[in-house]
């Protein structure tokens, strides 16, 4: 049987490299501060992992490091930001709770699959 067949374990969904800054912590605007975040999207959550150099995505497994934070979607709102930034191929990820993160990578297609990605964790949440 499969490790996770009692289904107690979050599925991981998905891990990699994107460049990232928060931008509105409870609504109040931050300053920017882009930086590499190792991101996993596991369950009903994304979470951001500050040493990316001690990951591969064979090897990451929830629970073996400590997260730098995390983000819970559930009613989070996700949007291209073309006006945001003078980066290419940059999201926003709003929450609930008003904090605002901008996720970017040079790479098209791999932004592309990530916002697909995280897009249909949060439709299937509100469903
Ligand atoms: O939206 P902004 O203020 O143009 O964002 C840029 C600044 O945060 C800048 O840092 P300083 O606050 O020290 O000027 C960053 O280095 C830039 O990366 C930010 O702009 P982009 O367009 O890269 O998101």
């Amino acid at each position: 049987s499969s490790p996770d067949s009692d289904g107690c374990t979050p599925e991981l969904e998905k891990a990699g490299l994107l460049n990232k800054t928060k931008i509105a912590e409870g609504g109040r605007k931050l300053r920017k501060n882009w930086s590499p975040s190792w991101v996993v999207l596991v369950g009903n959550s994304l979470v951001f992992f500050k040493d990316p150099k001690s990951q591969t995505p064979s090897s990451w497994k929830p629970g073996n490091s400590r997260p730098e934070s995390s983000v819970d979607l559930r009613g989070a709102q996700l949007n291209w930001a073309k006006d945001l930034s003078s980066k290419k191929n940059v999201f926003k990820l709003r929450t609930v709770t008003g904090n605002e993160f901008l996720l970017q990578s040079e790479i098209d297609s791999m932004i592309r699959e990530w916002y697909n990605t995280i897009k249909n964790v949060i439709d299937r949440l509100v469903r």
